[in-house]
């Protein structure tokens, strides 16, 4: 089980401690917001014959992207390439209710005048990771990142052990969220015969299922090309626990230490949550250049700060079979139509298990959240 409180409380500790992290990270990021949705912009042909308003009149308009938070402010790149730093006020229109008002990645509508640029509006998020706060009594969508493509999820072979119910708590998150999912096994320079064994074992599992997977080593660069490749022309996110590594993926990709690394805890081993922000960065194509990716789409890529936990929001029991995809032939054959794959007799998944077709340690991992979403959902009714 996650202890969310104080994940919580690291969480604001994080974000009110973001600004080292920023004021080491010089490079020009994340320029351009996403290309807009026909009409959602301040652009094109709807644009042209929309009547403008008393706000227009006397402020410009413009459509940007949240590159990161800093403060109580955010930090946002123009369609110039230029970055401006944006509030949000009690104004702000949200395209996205009952979830974070303002996260990085989001695409916005900003304004300029006497109080300097306002956020007028949150354009509806395409994809999101997000996560269940804590700390209230009504948990909300807590958005780590909004409109990326791609979740890289990172573990490592060494300390911190790896552990793969995270992983398949962020593969629900990515299903929820609309993201393409990848898996990094880091530190292999690291890895003992036995740790070896254990990362080629989850390497070939996932993968099975249909995941890429790339076993790397931020250290020594082994696989860091691979996984580069798999980034160029999308925009992703790095995440997962503490001290796996993410940032010195981060920086072998940039080919630079932009993003800071911490040691290990000595006497836990495990991360020291040294990143505190999410943040996006462009990935340059030189003086590192990046294979050529289709239609030439600029890369950019994320890192995030790490987790003790993962508290996946609003688990449907219902649908979190759909996460583990390779349920999903043997569970047309169970005996009871919409069989949850707990308890029913003449349940196909779990005779697969028993006959491991289906890896064991996701299968726990199914009956964990399972139970977890389970008991959201009863919370959830009778405090309707
Ligand atoms: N030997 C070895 N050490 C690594 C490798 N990747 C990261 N480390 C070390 O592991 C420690 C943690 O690395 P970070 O990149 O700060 O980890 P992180 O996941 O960003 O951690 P948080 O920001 O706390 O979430 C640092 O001491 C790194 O030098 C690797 O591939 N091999
Ligand atoms: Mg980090
Ligand atoms: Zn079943």
């Amino acid at each position: 089980m996650p202890e969310p409180e104080e994940d919580e409380q690291l969480f604001r500790e994080q974000i009110r401690g973001a600004h080292a992290d920023r004021a080491r990270s010089r490079r020009k990021i994340a320029r351009k917001p996403e290309r807009r949705e026909r009409g959602s912009g301040s652009r094109g042909p709807e644009s042209e014959v929309r009547e403008p308003n008393t706000r227009e009149a006397v402020t410009f308009q413009e459509t940007a992207r949240v590159i990161r938070v800093e403060g109580n402010s955010f930090v946002l790149g123009l369609e110039n390439g230029e970055e401006v730093t944006a509030k949000s006020y009690k104004g702000t229109h949200s395209g996205n209710p009952k979830s974070t008002l303002v996260a990085v990645g989001d695409n916005v509508r900003i304004t300029n005048g006497d109080r300097g640029y306002l956020i007028e509006e949150v354009l509806p998020r395409r994809t999101k990771l997000s996560r269940r706060s804590a700390g209230s009594k009504t948990p909300f969508e807590q958005v780590i990142i909004a409109n990326v493509d791609l979740l890289v999820i990172v573990a490592s072979v060494h300390e911190p052990k790896l552990r793969s119910g995270i992983i398949d708590r962020y593969i629900v998150a990515a299903l929820d969220g609309n993201l393409d999912t990848a898996l990094a096994i880091n530190k292999v320079d690291l890895a003992s015969p036995d740790e070896l064994d254990e990362a080629l074992y989850f390497r070939d599992l996932y993968r099975g299922i249909g995941y890429p997977v790339y076993l790397v080593s931020a250290t020594d660069g082994a696989g860091i090309t691979q996984l580069r490749d798999e980034i160029a022309g999308k925009t992703s996110v790095f995440a997962g626990h503490s001290g796996v590594g993410k940032s010195s993926i981060v920086n072998a990709i940039l080919g630079e230490e932009i993003a800071q690394t911490g040691a290990l805890q000595k006497k836990f081993r495990r991360g020291a949550h040294t990143t505190s922000a999410t943040t996006l960065l462009e990935v340059p194509t030189h003086p590192n250049p990046l294979p050529k990716a289709e239609g030439n789409l600029p890369t950019y890529i994320a890192d995030s700060p790490g987790v003790r936990e993962f508290a996946n929001f609003e688990l449907d029991p219902g649908n979190m079979k759909f996460a583990f995809v390779e349920f999903l032939k043997f569970q047309e054959h169970c005996a009871i139509p919409n069989c949850s794959h707990i308890h029913e007799p003449g349940c196909q998944v779990r005779l697969a298990v028993e006959e491991d077709k289906i890896s064991i340690d996701r299968y726990s991992s199914y009956q964990k959240l399972f139970d977890e979403a389970k008991r959201e959902e009863t919370k959830r009714i009778r405090n309707q």
